[in-house]
């Protein structure tokens, strides 16, 4: 159905895995709008935006302190190693993230570019300040240079994504002939755009999601399976 082997891949010259939450769901990171997806346990207007983090800090924080001592102890999965030996076999593979749980880069992947930011830094919205804070609980919750609240280093809803970033992931993609999208549902944009953009630029595009999506017609094949489990196949299983 999708023959792909090490050979195959280097047909290719610039390959891109695009992942979602689905990607880390088998490291028992929980999804958003899947079963138990955190987004119907939680409202994000009430725990992950602006908003609420202006009006309620210390709920906004401790919400996130809940998520981080949940994400703290998952490890990575055979999907990711995957990604992390054809990053080791091929010139050109970048992986660009919606996921803040830093999986790819605990497995070891190097070229990976977070579009939502990450669990694991804080900032303050005074000082602008960034810092990592790697651990399943806030080290400080406060800036240490003005002592106001910091907040996770997360593109929340209402939120606009750092221009550098936007334009780093713009020329990835653009430049692409090999695009898999990996676990994720495509209804977040920008990061939801940029199948689109593969496309419109010639690449073959491939979903990898044990679900259908709304994007699946989009796409020149889709992997129905978990990531875990396909990843690791796909470069033994020629058609
Ligand atoms: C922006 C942060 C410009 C991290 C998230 C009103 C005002 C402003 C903007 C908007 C607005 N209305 C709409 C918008 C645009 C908005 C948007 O797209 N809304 C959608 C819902 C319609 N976007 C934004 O706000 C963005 N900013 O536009 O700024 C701007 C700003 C102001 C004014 C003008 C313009 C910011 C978007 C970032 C939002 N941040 N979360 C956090 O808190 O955790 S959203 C959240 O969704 C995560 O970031 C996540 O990455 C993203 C996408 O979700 P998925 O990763 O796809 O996960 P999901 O659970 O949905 O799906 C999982 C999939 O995995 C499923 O398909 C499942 O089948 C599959 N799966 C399950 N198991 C497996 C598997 N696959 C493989 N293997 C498995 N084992």
């Amino acid at each position: 159905m999708h023959g792909f082997s090490e050979n195959t891949l280097k047909e290719y010259k610039n390959i891109v895995f695009f992942t979602g939450a689905g990607m880390s769901a088998e490291s028992g990171v929980p999804t958003y709008r899947g079963m138990g997806g955190i987004w119907h346990q939680y409202n994000w207007e009430e725990y992950a935006c602006q908003q609420a983090f202006d009006s309620t800090p210390e709920k906004v924080l401790e919400f996130h302190d809940l998520r981080r001592q949940k994400i703290f102890g998952c490890k990575p999965h055979a999907g990711h190693y995957t990604l992390v030996e054809i990053e080791k076999q091929h010139s050109s593979v970048s992986i660009i993230t919606q996921n803040i749980d830093g999986l790819h880069q605990l497995s070891g992947s190097s070229n990976v570019t977070e579009l939502h930011g990450s669990i694991w830094r804080v900032c303050c919205d005074f000082c602008q300040d960034i810092s990592l804070d790697y651990g399943a609980i806030y080290a400080s919750k406060v800036c240490y240079k003005c002592n106001r609240w910091v907040r996770p280093d997360i593109v929340w809803f209402g939120d606009r994504l750092s221009t550098e970033v936007l334009r780093k992931v713009d020329n990835i993609v653009k430049k692409c002939d090999l695009f898999f999208s990996i676990g994720t549902s495509g209804v977040v944009y920008p990061a939801a755009g940029y199948l689109y953009l593969a496309r419109s630029n010639g690449a073959k595009c491939i979903e990898i999601n044990p679900e259908p999506t709304d994007s699946s017609p989009l796409f020149h094949h889709c992997i129905r399976g978990d990531a875990s489990v396909i990843l690791p196949g796909l470069f033994q299983s020629v058609d």
